[in-house]
């Protein structure tokens, strides 16, 4: 009975205390079996073999219960040191921060065009009429200005809906030959699954005097860009319209999902449109009192070039803010 009690005592997990509880209580239990043998003793003795019994079977579980509880308590202490957290921890993992996407992306493009030698410009995102506007060839009444398309502040000052002011600045506060970018927000009253009402743009410039820019310079760095940013792909120009630019184009690459087979994204057309350019319209040389010059202009939307690059679908996961997302760009 006592090696009973120290074996219970001894029991390193609740398996082996459940275990020794069959072994003694069980159907064929020693304990079981000692009760079975109350019909073999004589009447006047069963009584005192019964209370010695019952005592022993009462001190037996007695002990099973002590023990279960210090078991348990012991297994709940593993539990705990197994899954405990040091949220003072340093791990690389969880320092490292992502690069967004479309930041990943502008940086790309301007140290493209840095390496052409383009200066990096920016300016203000609250814009005058003048500079968002009137110096762009986009006079009173263009649609471009609805108040539909154009967040309006007070006193005719506007959110930027383009780059361009940069430029225009830039042409004021210098002389050419220019070479610049204006990578930067913008910011239209637009909201769907192809639009967000903040986005951003990078616009590009070049002026020289006299004629020396042509059309041809343009076609070649535009071309040669998008090789940089998609690799091995066709590019081609479609005339196109924008009030600033005349001749203008439009510029598409081969579809980089299908190589130009036709696919879903590209609308079967085997083409995906990245970029709009064309010549500085005369216009806008005369609003910023340029005379005798030529130039070329450029301007595209980073978050389209960051969704072919990545191969993203939904415009509006590059603002979620999901770690899912951003986790991708560690
Ligand atoms: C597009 C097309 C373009 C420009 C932007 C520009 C700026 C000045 C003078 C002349 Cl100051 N042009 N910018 C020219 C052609 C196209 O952008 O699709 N952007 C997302």
């Amino acid at each position: 009975m006592k090696d009973w009690l120290k074996k219970i005592k001894a029991s390193l997990s609740l398996q082996e205390l459940e275990d020794i509880r069959v072994d003694l209580l069980g159907k064929k239990g020693v304990l079981t079996q000692q009760f079975a043998k109350m019909k073999t003793i004589p009447n006047e003795q069963k009584k005192e073999f019964a209370q010695n019994l019952n005592k022993q079977k009462s001190d037996i579980n007695q002990e099973i219960e002590n023990q279960k509880t210090i078991l348990m308590a012991q297994a709940l202490q593993k539990e705990l040191e197994a899954t405990k957290i040091d949220v003072t921890k340093f791990t690389p993992d969880s320092a490292t921060a992502a690069y967004h996407p479309v930041m990943d992306t502008m940086d790309k493009i301007i140290r493209y065009f840095q390496n052409l030698n383009f200066a990096v410009e920016d300016g203000p995102l609250v814009e005058d009429d003048f500079h968002n506007f009137e110096a762009l060839n986009l006079p009173a009444y263009h649609p471009a200005r609805d108040m539909q398309d154009t967040f309006y502040c007070k006193d005719s000052m506007v959110l930027r809906t383009h780059t361009s002011p940069v430029q225009i600045r830039t042409m004021q506060n210098s002389k050419p030959p220019i070479r610049m970018i204006a990578p930067g927000t913008v910011f239209r009253k637009d909201f769907d699954i192809t639009h967000t009402p903040m986005f951003h743009q990078i616009e590009g410039l070049v002026v020289e005097k006299d004629g020396v820019v042509s059309f041809a310079n343009l076609k070649f760095v535009m071309e040669e860009f998008l090789t940089y940013m998609f690799g091995d792909v066709d590019v081609r120009f479609r005339p196109s319209f924008f009030p600033f630019t005349e001749p203008s184009a439009e510029v598409d690459i081969s579809c980089i999902f299908c190589n130009g087979k036709g696919c879903r994204v590209c609308s079967h057309t085997g083409w995906l449109e990245v970029l709009g350019c064309g010549i500085v319209d005369k216009n806008v040389f005369d609003a910023v009192e340029y005379k005798n010059v030529s130039g070329y202009a450029f301007g595209l939307g980073i978050e389209r070039f960051a969704m072919l690059i990545h191969k993203i679908g939904d415009l509006r996961s590059l603002f979620e803010s999901d770690i899912r997302l951003l986790g991708q760009f560690r």
